[in-house]
């Protein structure tokens, strides 16, 4: 495990490299617009998210769903917002924002992307995860779905998902975990303040209305959506060029928040590499937790590097410890 503040050669190409790249998407977005999923081809929607994340389906209406995701902006004038301060200037009002990547499903037994033996073994996931390739071969990609979405019921949240529901349980409103991942572990492990910036596993999108509702059936069977009867569902995940979920949410907290957690993911996939950019450059405290280093890692105060089962919890002690 090691824990060391950014430096070292090669430290400013990459962070130049990775601004670069943040810079260019920032460009493209303007350029070109995302098409939501479930959209005609080249039409820009924005699909209703009837539904909210999952924790929020469990809590009630539409304010709880408002309170949930809303953060007011909390620091005082004149609080310090210094990015060298230690973990262990933690201070009540402090606001969070963690990022969740693979890298913390890791150890549940959940494959990652871009790892060696990773979940697209032989193709690159730029490739496959789009629109495109469902289009090209739907069965396929169902089948590929349904069976994670099988795997995932088999695994069991891990002590990096516990720490971070026990994180939940001291900050309460002050923490929220902006997850890649379309597994169900951070909510098993008890979190509730979770948003599914790619998706969920355990819903369908209808291509035809636009409804997502839980998945009941495999859906290479093609059941028929529940709200307009049409069997054209297709699995809740966000592809390349389609535009992820809760961004104006996310932005809001990210904009608000005093400390950002990255953790386990590899900093390779817009627009969720560059929130290490726009919590820094309003004052935030950031930190990375992974087993090595990323494509973003200059970017962060700090970094930790081991596995998440390990460095998760430790973090979490120091946070809830400085809390008091
Ligand atoms: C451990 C560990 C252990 C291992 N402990 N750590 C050119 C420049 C910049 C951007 C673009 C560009 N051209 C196009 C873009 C945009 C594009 C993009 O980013 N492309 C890149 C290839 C450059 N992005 C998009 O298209 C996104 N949409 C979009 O941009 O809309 C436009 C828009 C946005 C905002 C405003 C307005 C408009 C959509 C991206 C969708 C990504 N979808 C996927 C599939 C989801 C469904 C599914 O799961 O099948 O999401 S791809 C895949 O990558 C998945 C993941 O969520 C995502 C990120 O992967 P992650 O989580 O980081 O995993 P890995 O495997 O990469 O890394 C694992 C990490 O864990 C590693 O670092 C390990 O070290 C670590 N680790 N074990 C701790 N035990």
């Amino acid at each position: 495990m090691t824990r060391a503040p950014v430096a070292g050669r090669g430290a400013a190409e990459v962070s130049r490299a990775a601004r670069d790249a943040a810079e260019a998407f920032r460009v493209g977005v303007e350029r070109a617009g995302a098409v939501r999923a479930g959209a005609g081809p080249g039409e820009v929607v924005r699909v209703a998210v009837d539904m909210p994340p999952r924790c929020l389906r469990r809590g009630g209406g539409a304010s709880a769903r408002r309170s949930h995701l809303r953060y007011a902006r909390r620091r005082t004038p004149g609080e310090s917002t210094d990015a060298t301060r230690g973990i262990g200037a933690v201070q009540w009002t402090m606001r969070f924002v963690v990022l969740t990547g693979a890298g913390i499903s890791a150890e549940s037994g959940v494959p990652t992307f871009r790892d060696a033996g990773g979940l697209w073994e032989g193709h690159r996931v730029e490739d496959v995860a789009t629109p495109e390739a469902f289009e090209r071969d739907p069965d396929t990609v169902q089948r590929f779905y349904d069976l994670r979405r099988h795997a995932v019921a088999q695994a069991e949240p891990n002590p990096a998902h516990d720490a971070l529901a026990r994180l939940e349980r001291a900050l309460g409103d002050d923490l929220l975990v902006v997850t890649q991942n379309i597994d169900d572990l951070h909510e098993r492990a008890g979190s509730k303040r979770v948003v599914h910036m790619h998706g969920d596993l355990l819903t369908a999108l209808c291509a035809n209305c636009g409804a997502r509702t839980p998945v009941t059936a495999e859906l290479v069977e093609r059941p028929p959506c529940p709200v307009c009867g049409r069997r054209m569902l297709r699995p809740d995940v966000v592809w390349f060029g389609e535009m992820p979920y809760e961004l104006d949410a996310i932005d809001e907290a990210l904009l608000a928040c005093d400390v950002f957690a990255a953790i386990g993911t590899s900093g390779a996939v817009y627009p969720a590499a560059g929130f290490v950019m726009t919590a820094a450059e309003q004052g935030a405290r950031t930190v990375e937790l992974n087993l090595a280093a990323s494509e973003i890692t200059p970017l962060f105060d700090e970094v930790r590097h081991g596995p998440a089962s390990f460095e998760v919890p430790a973090w979490v002690d120091e946070v809830v410890a400085a809390r008091g």
